[in-house]
């Protein structure tokens, strides 16, 4: 069976090769041949951080490099649709794609509309709930849109023109399967694959430790991950695997079954799995995930958890999640140590992230909602559209209310029970704790005045205490 390695051989351990401080400790670890050394596309991926593990190993290290100098290749990625979006997780192994696109490559997304309905057990305690094929669908749609969405920003925003980008192509492995029987598929495949290299998988060895054990179904998980890879090379002449370290069982499964079937020299990349600040892994099981469809984790959530990171992580995250050349990582970094009070490295990372998963507009959006909130930009409230302001006070209740001549302050806050009815409500509004676009408001008589209260895009944000809020959409009589 092949073995894996980690980039950075030689003396240094596998745990030491995530986030390397720069090229001197690479160019004496990392040992490769003269063609990933003049500059070739891996070496730099792992100077970024993003190359983990590869196998196989002396093959990855020599041959890979030279093949990937000597024509474009083709690589695929695999998502599988358990969920209707994909998360900041997964956008690590997007990345990675579009740094192969970059540099020439030919470029496939694999919706795993079958292999979801097996359940994939890498990284899982328990088994997932079945997913009906209806609901495969539905999320793979989701999921086909922000792919898509991504490529295209990547294309207008971070690509640079004057090299030639190679294609980008979005499957779905049901298609192979649809139709194919269960005996044919057992009698011809079934028979490459060795019980006891499967068993041999942490993903499975794992699991058979833990109470539940595992499910013939999820237990062949890996024999239709293997399939795909062998489907996309005789199909698309694929030869290489991205994906997580979680998926490195699959990956050398997808090896030694094209081994075995065509002879075929095939690969797999690995990157490393982005954790939270707590450890876990990042993603939608562990309860914390961040979204990249809109509808999920608006472009101004995205923005601020990027804003947010700790001060350990951006340098690794701006290498890890942005296409900055190295130097103006390095750059940032330096003006962030001189000035750490202006945050710009985290800035920098929030906005281009940011732009990459919604484009220019949804960037726009999230500064335009930082600077409402944050900053108490009344020209920020009057530029958003309703979904705009919705979308930043999630938990806002949101209101239509005619627009009566004469309304008063007190009476639009009882409109929306923003208040207690009574004396008690009219002195909360007396004692200064209502506002209204940002605006202390203490006089409960005040009739609202257009422009002030009410702005031009016909929206007004009311304020009761410290954070409850209300958005009204005003409705002309
Ligand atoms: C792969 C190949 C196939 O032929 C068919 C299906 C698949 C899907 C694969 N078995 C899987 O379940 N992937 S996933 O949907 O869970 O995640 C998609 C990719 O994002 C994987 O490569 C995974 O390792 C990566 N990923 C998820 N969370 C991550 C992460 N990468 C870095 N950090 C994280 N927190």
């Amino acid at each position: 069976m092949a073995a894996s390695m980690a980039w950075t051989c030689g003396s240094l351990s596998r745990h030491r090769t995530r986030l390397l401080p720069g090229c001197l400790t690479l160019r004496k670890t990392f040992h490769c041949s003269a063609a990933a050394r003049t500059g070739g596309l891996l070496f730099s991926l792992n100077k970024r951080g993003l190359l983990k593990d590869s196998f196989p190993d002396t093959a990855a290290q020599d041959e890979l490099p030279r093949l990937l100098q000597a024509a474009p290749q083709t690589i695929y990625c695999g998502f599988d649709p358990t969920a209707d979006s994909l998360h900041v997780g997964n956008l690590l192994a997007i990345i990675g794609l579009l740094h192969f696109r970059s540099a020439g490559h030919h470029v496939l997304a694999v919706l795993g509309g079958a292999t979801a309905q097996i359940g994939d057990p890498s990284g899982k305690t328990s088994e997932r709930e079945r997913l009906s094929t209806e609901a495969a669908e539905a999320n793979s749609r989701g999921i086909r849109e922000s792919l898509q969405r991504i490529f295209t920003n990547h294309e207008l925003h971070f690509h640079d023109s004057s090299r030639r980008l190679g294609t980008i192509d979005v499957l779905n492995n049901l298609s192979w399967y649809k139709g194919r029987g269960v005996v044919e598929f057992l009698s011809s495949a079934g028979r490459h694959f060795r019980m006891g290299t499967m068993l041999s998988r942490h993903s499975v060895q794992a699991r058979l430790r833990s109470a539940d054990g595992m499910s013939l179904t999820e237990f062949t998980y890996q024999v239709f991950q293997a399939y795909d890879f062998h489907h996309l090379n005789q199909i698309y002449g694929c030869r290489i695997q991205l994906g997580g370290t979680d998926q490195l069982g699959n990956l050398m499964s997808g090896h030694d079954f094209i081994q075995k079937v065509s002879g075929e020299e095939v690969y797999g990349l690995t990157i490393p799995l982005v954790t939270s600040t707590v450890g876990d892994k990042l993603g939608k099981s562990a309860g914390n995930a961040v979204w990249l469809n809109r509808d999920k984790t608006s472009p101004f959530e995205l923005y601020q958890f990027f804003l947010r990171q700790p001060d350990a992580n951006v340098e690794g995250y701006l290498k890890l999640f942005t296409f900055l050349p190295m130097a103006e990582v390095e750059g940032l970094m330096e003006q962030q140590r001189q000035d750490p009070g202006k945050r710009l490295a985290h800035k920098r990372l929030a906005a281009e992230v940011t732009k990459l998963v919604h484009g220019k507009e949804g960037l726009e959006s999230a500064k335009r909602c930082t600077n409402a909130l944050f900053h108490s930009s009344v020209q920020a409230l009057e530029e958003m559209d309703d979904e705009e302001l919705q979308e930043l006070f999630k938990e806002a209740p949101f209101h239509e209310l005619l627009l009566e001549p004469g309304i008063t302050v007190i009476e639009t806050c009882r409109r929306v029970n923003a208040i207690p009815e009574g004396p008690r409500g009219y002195r909360m509004v007396s004692d200064g704790g209502v506002s209204i676009n940002h605006n202390r408001t203490d006089n409960p008589e005040q009739v609202l005045i257009p422009k002030l209260h009410i702005l031009s895009n016909g929206l007004t944000l009311l304020r009761v205490g410290k954070r409850n809020f209300y958005i009204i959409k005003w409705l002309s009589l």
